[in-house]
């Protein structure tokens, strides 16, 4: 039986949400953040301690896209990847990398900075957040050519990798979405998906707002060390 780890309101809602889109059989094992990074029991998993972890018979794995990709094909029949043959094929697999590759970095970067204090009128903060308005406007684009998804008709694991960035992510690093007139309604068409929403509930995620509207979303890191004060 595959078991999927997932701590709460993290990249691992890629996997859980992933699992229900696939309709597989899966054990789900829930973290809480302790208070804001992995507690020990998800550490004690892997040398890197992250979420999403993966265990299926010996094999226990990390990485999000690898832990996508090795459910598709062992446990979903190819399922949400599109083949070689699709017209559609090298659009799914751009995105589909794109999402950890740059979009998701690019936030990290910004969230890093942020973190050690850096201002954002500094020329290494700016860079980088020019570098993130273009990968969203990248993202906007291409959705406004007509593709209701990222690989365009068909709804793919390409989705799933990115949604977390553009949503749950933006509670740790408030970006603004307002000027980006289809990521929005793409954001709206993914949380409205059934297995989304299953995995908001099974997660333990449904109390957490969702972040697809336009401006900042609260700050999560700041309720967490503002309620760690009291
Ligand atoms: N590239 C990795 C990143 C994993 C990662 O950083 N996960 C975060 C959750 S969003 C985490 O586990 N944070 C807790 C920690 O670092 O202790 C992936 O996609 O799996």
């Amino acid at each position: 039986m595959l078991t999927v780890h997932h701590l709460r309101v993290s990249q691992s809602e890629r996997i859980v949400w992933l699992c229900e889109e696939l309709n597989i059989e899966y054990d789900l094992k829930l973290h809480r953040r302790d208070p804001l990074f992995s507690p020990q029991a998800l550490k004690d998993l892997t040398e890197i301690g992250t979420a999403p972890v993966i265990q299926d018979g010996d094999l226990t794995m990390g990485e999000s896209a690898a832990c996508v990709e090795y459910i598709i094909h062992k446990h979903g029949s190819g399922r949400l990847a599109l083949p070689p043959s699709h017209p559609a094929y090298a659009n799914y697999l751009y995105w589909f990398h794109y999402a950890n590759g740059s979009l998701q970095p690019g936030i990290s970067r910004l969230l890093s900075l942020k973190s050690a204090g850096i201002d954002t009128s500094n020329d290494v903060f700016k860079r980088y957040t020019d570098r993130m308005d273009q990968y969203l406007q990248h993202i906007d684009d291409h959705l406004g050519r007509g593709n209701e998804w990222l690989a365009g008709k068909e709804f793919t694991a390409a989705d799933i990798m990115t949604v977390f960035t553009l949503t749950t992510m933006r509670t740790f690093y408030g970006i603004d979405l307002s000027p980006y007139n289809n990521i929005l309604p793409y954001l709206k068409r993914a949380v409205e998906r059934p297995a989304y929403k299953r995995y908001r509930e099974k997660g333990e995620d449904a109390d957490f707002p969702l972040m697809i509207d336009g401006p900042a979303p609260e700050n999560f890191i700041e309720n967490v060390r503002r309620s760690m004060a009291k």
